[in-house]
């Protein structure tokens, strides 16, 4: 049997943070290092979902090309992953030529199949920007909760997906004005046509984690609806239908197809062009996908779908999709940057003592919290008092009175053959859980293995009994090396550089789950350090401080100087829609203001307005135009509004 581990891909236009590792990165990547290591044959591929609208807005937001955009953040992502300790087979992006050829393949052989129709469909327009507004360009109030900030896809207060259309009073989610209904034509991928097929298999998938099933069925239950499966957009996989010039595949239609063009990329490179076919046309391939709740229907029902359509290739068996994890009691939000980024914990932490606290804490039948607060506790208390201590005291101990070797033991008690038969099942019992996606319950029951080694060692006394009964402390002795031994191997999965550094210190080299657990023990101790050292309450602190909005006292406000200034002369810099030069009359000074109001205001509006201004902002230039201070005003997804004074004041006045 083959298995084929793939994790959701995440889109290139920012980093990833505690959350996204939680859902679809961690659990993936402890599952995979686990078959590698019981040698079955397995690969892990993911890479950078590059195209669709989070990616385009995210570049016009920054006022970059997508281009600069996926590059710049499949760097960084990779990096990140990396340094985590993530261990796939295949990083792809799918802004690669084998991606594109495949979806547009994977487009045409459908559409041949007649799985895929045009339609001429009413779609929002915005004339201010002369632009089409797909899906997530068009921002107004949720159908089913109200929320006033839901996006022409979905409301992300609710999780409801919607269609644009559904919004009540829809607005342009560049400029804010009330967008207008044209014609246009889209494709449609039919997947009603597949609601009997999908509810035959989904009803065969009884071993599925409940949450994903009865989501599924949810859907099930409504009624599957063709959906559109192209936008007009201008970065993207091109539809490869001549009448559908200017367009592109939806990125959701594209996204998936990113695991087998991944697959595909990674054959080349290995020299072997043809080897992705054993994985996906061998129904005996275990496909599984590890995906956030968010995506389950994409990846349990249209993907599917998709790969019914096409024929040939294998279908998941399974998605073990994970529930959220929040952030000191909040929601993880990149647009509010509430988020713990990982290049940003990196710089201060451990890679380990991430995955054990994510791993223990992970939100696998339900939405969990992630603290700092519990972060520290669990390395303070868990991994350096517990492991830590075990593995440092035993090895210590062997070094400081055996010489590095490691004693042999001659008679074991009752005691002793117990421990030994728990090291002879782990295995096994930490195996299964892995293999059925209960990731925190196999770390427990590894974690219970240390804290039975240091009661057996604080039982057994090996201190004074080395010089009483030096053959008891000898077997005492054998029995840790043997616990440490099995720790090296069980660690592993979860925390793979603590992993490392342990199978160092007692000098086992081959890697292996079974074997290495059984192993008796290494002939002698070689280096030993510390494994974790404590996390103080200081830096943890400021951990904790990062994500409240900072507080400012008045001596620190007092350095910003606010002053009133006089609108003189304004006028649009040339080549912009959003910017305008104002000179303005600051006490007896004359200043050169670059704002971005312009597409809320004309520069004749402006005249003589007394406004409000940061009059000690370093000068900046803005489009190769300087800019002596900054204006206020109230900027909200309608537009921006300019701060004036409520009575005419001079201009230069201090304000407080
Ligand atoms: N990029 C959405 C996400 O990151 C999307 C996943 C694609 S998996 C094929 O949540
Ligand atoms: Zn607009």
């Amino acid at each position: 049997m083959r298995i084929l581990v793939t994790s959701a891909l995440p889109y290139a236009n920012g980093d990833i943070h505690l959350g996204h590792l939680a859902g679809a990165y961690l659990p993936a990547d402890v599952y995979v290092r686990y078959q590698r290591l019981k040698r079955r044959d397995v690969i892990y591929i993911c890479g950078t979902d590059e195209h669709g609208v989070p990616v385009t807005i995210s570049a016009e937001k920054q006022g970059k090309a997508p281009r600069e955009i996926v590059d710049r953040y499949y760097k960084s992502i990779s990096k990140s992953f990396s340094d985590f300790g993530m261990t796939f087979d295949n990083f792809s992006r799918t802004s690669l030529p084998v991606h594109h050829r495949l979806a547009q393949d994977f487009f045409s052989r459908i559409y041949e199949k007649g799985f895929i129709y045009p339609k001429e469909i009413e779609q929002f327009y915005c004339d201010e920007c002369k632009r089409f507004l797909p899906d997530r360009y068009i921002v107004g109030k949720c159908p089913k909760c109200g929320n006033d900030g839901a996006r022409g896809d979905q409301c992300e207060a609710c999780g409801h997906w919607l269609e644009p259309f559904e919004l009540i009073d829809p607005r342009c989610g560049i400029c804010g004005k009330t967008p207008r209904k044209t014609r246009t034509k889209h494709w449609y991928f039919k997947l009603s046509e597949f609601q009997d097929k999908l509810n035959a298999w989904i009803s065969s998938r009884k071993d599925w984690k409940e949450t994903v099933l009865s989501f599924v069925h949810g859907w099930l239950r409504e009624g599957l609806q063709d959906r559109p499966i192209t936008r007009d957009l201008a970065w993207g996989v091109p539809v490869p239908l001549d009448e559908a010039r200017g367009k592109v595949l939806y990125v959701w239609f594209d996204a998936p197809i990113g695991y087998i063009s991944s697959t595909i990329e990674w054959s080349q490179k290995q020299g072997k062009p043809d080897r992705w076919k054993d994985y996906w046309l061998d129904k005996n391939t275990r496909l599984v996908h590890f995906i956030g709740k968010d995506n389950i229907v994409f990846h349990a029902l249209i993907w599917p779908a998709m790969l019914m359509a096409y024929g040939d290739y294998v279908l998941p068996a399974d998605i073990p999709a994970n529930q959220f994890l929040n952030l000191e009691g909040g929601k993880f939000s990149t647009s509010k940057d509430y988020a713990i980024w990982l290049p940003d914990y990196l710089k201060d932490f451990k890679a380990d003592s991430l995955r054990y606290a994510l791993t223990r804490n992970a939100p696998e039948a339900r939405d969990t919290d992630f603290t700092w607060r519990d972060f520290q506790v669990w390395h303070n208390n868990e991994l350096a008092d517990i492991l830590g201590n075990f593995v440092n005291r035993t090895i210590t101990f062997v070094k400081k009175y055996y010489g590095s070797a490691v004693p042999e033991a001659s008679s074991f008690s009752e005691r002793d053959n117990r421990i030994l038969d728990m090291l002879k099942n782990a295995p096994a019992t930490v195996g299964s859980r892995i293999e059925k996606f209960e990731f925190k319950n196999g770390l427990q029951e590894v974690m219970k293995i240390a804290q039975e080694g240091n009661r057996y060692f604080d039982y057994e006394e090996p201190w004074s009994t080395r010089k009483k009964d030096p053959a008891a402390c000898a077997k005492t002795i054998n029995v840790c090396m043997r616990i440490v031994t099995a720790l090296s191997a069980l660690v592993d999965p979860f925390l793979p550089f603590t992993a490392k550094r342990m199978k160092e210190m007692i000098q086992i080299t081959p890697e292996g789950w079974d074997d290495i657990a059984q192993a008796k023990y290494a002939g002698e101790v070689g280096e030993t350090s510390i494994l974790f050292n404590k996390i103080g309450d200081d830096v943890i602190r400021m951990q904790v401080d990062r994500l409240k909005k900072e507080m400012i006292d008045l001596d620190y406000f007092s350095r910003v100087s606010l002053k009133s200034a006089k609108i003189l002369a304004a006028e649009r810099v040339e080549g912009s829609k959003s910017l305008i030069k104002c000179q303005v009359e600051v006490g007896d000074q004359k200043k050169q203001i670059v704002a971005g109001i312009g597409k809320d205001y004309k520069p004749e509006d402006l005249l003589g307005k007394t406004i409000v201004i940061v009059d000690n902002l370093q000068p900046a230039k803005i489009r190769g135009v300087l800019s002596e201070g900054m204006l206020l005003a109230a900027v909200d997804d309608k537009g921006v509004v300019v701060v004036t004074t409520d009575k005419m004041v001079s201009s230069g006045i201090q304000i407080r």
